[in-house]
């Protein structure tokens, strides 16, 4: 099951850190998405969505300034699919993006969507389906983008390209149907059944004693955050989220889905024993343990095959890194005052069908019936009007080139980790748990020179405040990153120039073909209305709320109390409908003859 890491060892890196001259290529694939059977853990073999047959999936080498092509053939038979490259940009290119709703149609069973980007920014990424509920079945996998220009060329040997992730073992459309429903009124998330390292448990990579390593680290995973660290070496981080960071020095890193570090690693000079590399699952996200769960998943730094691989030491406490106080590389200042704010204040709750929900300002996002970006493209001067897009998309109109807050309130117990596409943004408020909304006029002080990335996670009943600039015309999907909640609901779309991309845009025909393919339609307003684009009529609107009053625990009394009311009359039914024994018929004639019946 062990695979070794070398597999993944992608590049020897010239040390001598000189520029190299390089022109752009087109990199062209051609996928066919497929089901294959995994069992990346040892525990379960299950159907997992592979590519071209093979799974894990393929880890992408690019170089900055390629053009990518994907022939994306959807061949699952039973499923529709999508793909998005986590962290592009996608300047000039919205519709490559992938999230379904959004920017593109579901890609259903036997048709094929043709992505074409061109990926300008180096650094660590990944891809994965944006279709509802769809990658922790396989379909993620990393994207690395060299960069000649990386300023810390020579500082390194090698490149190592790392994922975590957490696994189940049961498929997502069967733990999705019991995730929102009315016997999970509370909203408890599937627990994973194991974490993986490079989709696979005791990974062994073999090192060289005295080298340096930029080790490339992305959770591609559903749902859990998890810590990361080597013992026996400290990290320097440069890079998160694409972005070079001053070097930065950490014993512990942490990861939420989607987020990624880069940093180099330099090997001991003796090689008497090997050191293990561990993730652990960070199980405050989960609402309950089982006993069986392994939460960690360990590899080694293999500096010698005769010695042993000793299990991960236990440790008193998790202290990981503060990301917060990263500092990016190039100096970037903070962006002036904000022009315009999107504020959310994050719940969660029941709604009439009895199931958990989650909301933006008592909106569960909910797609709607023509993708967000076909409306802004076919409404004409009307799409700078939010009405536009529908009473349940969480929807905002940017102006171009305005300064943008996101002020994000949790008013949940857990943890989110959110990303915004099409953009990196400065973090500039993060606050500790607990420490409720935030106040414009009572708040720490910005850093000078934020930290940018694409994933920030708030902190229970805490807030973020991160900053951009909307010079990315198009529309771009902010979303919470464990995949429980994106399909409950937690999202907003940022409509972003929305004249301006009905100039520089443009829809390819393939796309369009796959929506009618689809059945979906592609012009009007969120509810598919052309001729008054204000007309909202027919949408696709939100499970209704309950009656005011009703609270997750009484969803709870009342679900039991209906479970048990049932039981009690299935008891009865039972006990009715079983057979007599000869004892029991002997007795019932005994009791009518004594009352005076007849027993024929
Ligand atoms: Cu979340």
């Amino acid at each position: 099951m062990a695979l070794s890491l070398s597999n993944f060892l992608y590049a020897i890196l010239a040390t001598s850190g000189h520029v190299l001259a390089v022109y752009a290529d087109t990199v062209t694939f051609n996928w066919n998405i497929t089901w294959v059977r995994a069992n990346p853990d040892g525990m379960a073999e299950r159907p997992t969505i592979g590519i071209n047959g093979q799974w894990p999936l393929p880890l992408l080498n690019i170089t900055k300034g390629d053009n990518i092509v994907v022939h994306l053939n959807n061949m699952l038979g039973n499923q529709s699919t999508s793909m998005h490259f986590h962290g592009m940009f996608q300047n000039g290119t919205n519709e490559m993006d992938g999230p379904v709703g959004v920017t593109q149609c579901d890609v259903p069973p036997g048709s094929s969507f043709t992505l074409n980007f061109t990926v300008d920014q180096p650094g660590t990424y990944w891809y994965h389906s944006h279709t509802r509920g769809q990658y922790p079945d396989g379909l993620r996998g990393q994207l690395v983008v060299y960069d000649p220009e990386n300023p810390y060329l020579g500082q390194y040997d090698e490149e190592v390209a790392l994922t975590l992730s957490d696994w189940y073992h049961d498929e997502m459309p069967g733990l999705l149907a019991s995730f929102i429903n009315y016997k999970n009124p509370t909203g408890a998330e599937p627990v994973p059944d194991s974490a993986l390292m490079n989709d696979t448990q005791n990974l062994t990579f073999a090192v060289q004693p005295g080298k340096t390593y930029f080790f490339r680290l992305t959770n591609i995973g559903a749902f859990a955050g998890q810590y990361f660290w080597i013992e026996g070496h400290t990290m320097r981080i440069i890079e998160v989220d694409g972005v070079y960071t001053e070097p930065a020095e950490a014993d512990m890193i942490y990861l939420t889905a989607a987020q990624r570090y880069g940093f180099l690693v330099t090997m001991r000079n003796d090689s008497s024993a090997n050191f293990a590399m561990t993730g652990s699952m960070d199980t405050d996200l989960f609402d309950t343990l089982p006993p069986t769960l392994n939460a960690n998943v360990t590899g080694w730094l293999v500096y010698n095959n005769a010695a042993p691989k000793q299990s991960a030491a236990l440790l008193d406490a998790f202290e990981p890194f503060d990301d917060f106080t990263l500092i990016p590389q190039d100096g970037m200042s903070l962006y002036e005052q904000a022009d315009y704010t999107v504020s959310l204040d994050l719940t969660m709750n029941n709604l009439g069908d009895g199931a958990n929900y989650a909301f933006f300002n008592d909106i569960t996002y909910t797609a709607p019936v023509v993708p967000t970006l076909y409306s802004a493209l076919t409404t004409g001067a009307n799409a700078s009007d939010v009405t536009v897009y529908g009473g349940y998309t969480n929807s905002y109109v940017l102006q171009k080139d305005d300064i943008v807050d996101i002020v994000l309130n949790n008013d949940d117990a857990g943890k989110h980790p959110f990303h915004l596409h099409g953009h990196n943004f400065q973090a500039i408020v993060r606050s500790e748990d607990d420490w409720g909304h935030y106040d414009p006029n009572n708040h720490s002080a910005f850093p000078a020179t934020p930290m940018r990335r694409d994933t920030l996670m708030v902190r229970p009943q805490g807030n973020f405040v991160v900053r951009f600039k909307a010079d990315n015309p198009g529309v771009w999907f902010f979303h919470c990153h464990i995949d429980w909640h994106l399909a409950s609901g937690l999202a907003a779309t940022l409509i972003e120039a929305p004249l301006e991309m009905q100039k520089t845009l443009s829809i390819p025909q393939n796309h369009y073909d796959v929506c009618r393919a689809a059945g979906v339609p592609v012009a009007g307003n969120a509810a598919g209305n052309t001729v008054n684009v204000l007309d909202l009529e027919g949408e696709n609107e939100m499970v209704h709320p309950l009656p005011a009053g009703f609270t997750a625990k009484g969803i709870v009394a009342l679900v039991f109390s209906c479970i048990s009311a049932f039981l009690g009359m299935a008891v009865i039914a039972w006990y009715g409908a079983a057979p007599l024994s000869s004892a029991e018929l002997a007795s019932a004639k005994r009791f009518i003859a004594k009352h005076g019946g007849s027993t024929n």
